[in-house]
């Protein structure tokens, strides 16, 4: 009897109820479930511009975690998982998963029911949370006006708010029609969802609190929420029950911090502008960047902690299309690292991916041969083992406030102890130096550039220039640090340190639970 308890608890991967403060440590890598793995492991072609499914699955996912663990992320965040509208539309297949016709069933292009709840496992296994992406705003329809019978479950018109398209000035001076009226063209309208009927809201609630239970989700990140009335989300929060972080696509702070207070967290799209415009020439300007950072830092409900730190996603040109100069990207990749918010990576980064705008930004992963050993994925395993021994060593490292040591035209000293981070934007023909004064550096501390492990000396007060090379970005933490986080430099970016063994994952997984059940399921590894 104990043994079938046990057994049954263990099979059904309880789901870790994290909340934001469980993620707040944790680094997340984005992928779009079509385009990230298949599950023979096989390469098919895939245009981006013919706008198809290409293979990805769920299973595919789990085939390739590997990958995934050894560039050190703990959390994934997958594709919208629910059944789409099938077949060609004006803008082709809906490969991505985002037009919802059905939030009953699951998408069977990426898996089985039981494929998506062997994911979920397969990441607690490993002590990895997963992040599912969900619509509520809307359906998809492929003709205007819609069928609205083909919906499944709000299928009358009634279901809907009255058809009317959001124009590019409501999001200016109209919130109500940006909360009612409808997103997509009259080629392929997305449906407006009527969340002003109690009906209805009690439907989404339920349905997301059953999501995450049937699948152990861990976090949801929520599509659109600036297109739905802001008093709708604290209790479908509530019902989701883990950490909930919506995209509010908008570059202004003052616009943004109001969602802060009904969803646990936001995308920072705010500092993503300024984040991209520093980056994206020699001659970007660096100092909207501190300023922007600092307004979320005020006026959101946590400050900037918990926020989703992201360079690219699957909505923009990546910033490889933007610049060629890869000592560009290398810079601004680092950023999301080294501030207050959750980094967030979008998978092909790491391959030097190059995508422009929607959809040749959705390229297959499987094109890249999942390389190890390119100058992006060392970059990406640097920076994810940066934060992490960052966090290890201090133990208000994510509590503290991210700050600008010094800016100017071309160089930032970023500073969250016990680490600094040296950018510029000069580019990779430049020489740059960075002085630091005023981080914790101890006098005549040893400090490494982690990732080149270059050694450098503090002065008597504390200081240092340092010189770069290439226009190179560098993190600089004392050894110190490094010994308190269990690393060293050389091999700072060794993969192999970061796998955890599989004990060690199933404990700190069931930690959150509670130490007597964590005690008991690690108790009952014996018995298999
Ligand atoms: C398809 C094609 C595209 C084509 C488009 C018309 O139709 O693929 O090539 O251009 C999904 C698919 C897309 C698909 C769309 C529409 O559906 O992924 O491929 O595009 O069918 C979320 C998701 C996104 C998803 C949807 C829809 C929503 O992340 O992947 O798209 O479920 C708005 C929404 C935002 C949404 C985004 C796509 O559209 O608010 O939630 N993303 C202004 C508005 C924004 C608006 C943005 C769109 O334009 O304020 O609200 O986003 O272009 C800054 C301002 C911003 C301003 C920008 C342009 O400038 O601060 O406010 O954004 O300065
Ligand atoms: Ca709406």
């Amino acid at each position: 009897m104990l043994k079938f308890l046990l057994l049954s608890s263990v099979l059904a991967a309880p789901a870790l109820a994290a909340s934001a403060s469980d993620w707040q440590n944790r680094t997340i890598y984005q992928l779009v479930t079509d385009r990230f793995a298949t599950p023979d492991g096989s390469s098919p072609t895939c245009n981006t511009e013919d706008r198809k499914y290409c293979g990805g699955t769920w299973q595919g996912v789990i085939k390739k975690l590997d990958y995934i663990q050894n560039m050190g992320f703990d959390a994934v965040w997958i594709s919208p998982v629910v059944k789409n509208v099938e077949g060609t539309t004006a803008y082709g297949e809906a490969f991505h998963g985002y037009w919802t016709s059905d939030i009953t069933q699951l998408n069977s292009h990426f898996g089985s029911t039981d494929d998506l709840k062997a994911l979920s496992k397969a990441l607690h296994d490993r002590g990895m949370y997963l992040m599912v992406d969900v619509v509520v705003n809307h359906m998809a329809a492929t003709q205007d006006p819609p069928n609205f019978a083909s919906f499944t479950p709000f299928n009358t018109q009634s279901d809907f708010h009255p058809e009317c398209l959001i124009q590019a000035s409501d999001y200016f001076n109209n919130q109500t029609a940006v909360e009612q009226c409808w997103l997509g063209d009259s080629k392929m309208p997305l449906a407006d969802v009527n969340t002003e009927d109690q009906n209805i809201v009690n439907t989404w609630n339920t349905w997301i609190g059953d999501l995450v239970k049937n699948y152990s989700v861990d976090g949801v990140r929520i599509d659109t929420v600036k297109h739905v009335r802001k008093d709708f989300w604290p209790d479908f929060a509530k019902s989701a029950g883990v950490f909930t972080i919506g995209e509010v696509l908008d570059n202004r702070t003052t616009y943004v911090k109001d969602y802060t207070q009904v969803v646990d967290s936001v995308l920072d799209y705010p500092d993503w502008y300024p984040l991209v415009n520093a980056f994206m020439s020699t001659t970007g300007n660096l100092s909207a960047l501190p300023e922007t950072v600092k307004a979320s830092q005020d006026t959101y409900k946590n400050g900037a902690f918990n926020t989703g730190a992201f360079l690219e996603n699957h909505d923009q040109p990546r910033l490889g299309s933007q610049t060629n100069d890869s000592s560009l990207i290398m810079n601004a990749m680092v950023w999301p690292f080294v501030g207050d918010g959750i980094p967030i990576l979008y998978y092909g980064q790491e391959q030097g991916y190059a995508g422009g705008a929607d959809p040749a930004n959705r390229e297959a992963l499987w094109l890249s041969g999942y390389s190890t050993t390119n100058a992006m994925f060392n970059h990406t395993v640097g920076l994810v083992a940066a934060r992490q021994a960052a966090a290890k060593a201090n133990s208000n490292f994510l509590s503290t406030k991210v700050q600008f040591l010094s800016s100017n035209a071309s160089t930032l000293v970023v500073s969250k102890p016990p680490l600094v981070a040296l950018l510029t934007n000069q580019g990779s023909s430049s020489t740059p130096t960075w002085t630091v004064n005023g981080a914790n550096f101890s006098a005549n501390e040893e400090i490494y550039d982690v990732l080149t492990c270059t050694k450098y000396t503090a002065d008597g007060n504390g200081a240092l220039t340092v010189t770069g090379s290439s226009g190179k970005p560098q993190i600089l933490l004392p050894t110190s640090a490094l010994t308190a986080a269990g690393r060293s430099c050389p091999n700072f970016n060794a993969i192999s340190a970061k796998q955890p063994s599989s004990a060690a994952a199933l404990s700190s997984t069931l930690l959150p639970i509670g130490s007597a059940v964590a005690a008991v399921l690690v108790a009952a590894q014996f018995f298999f």
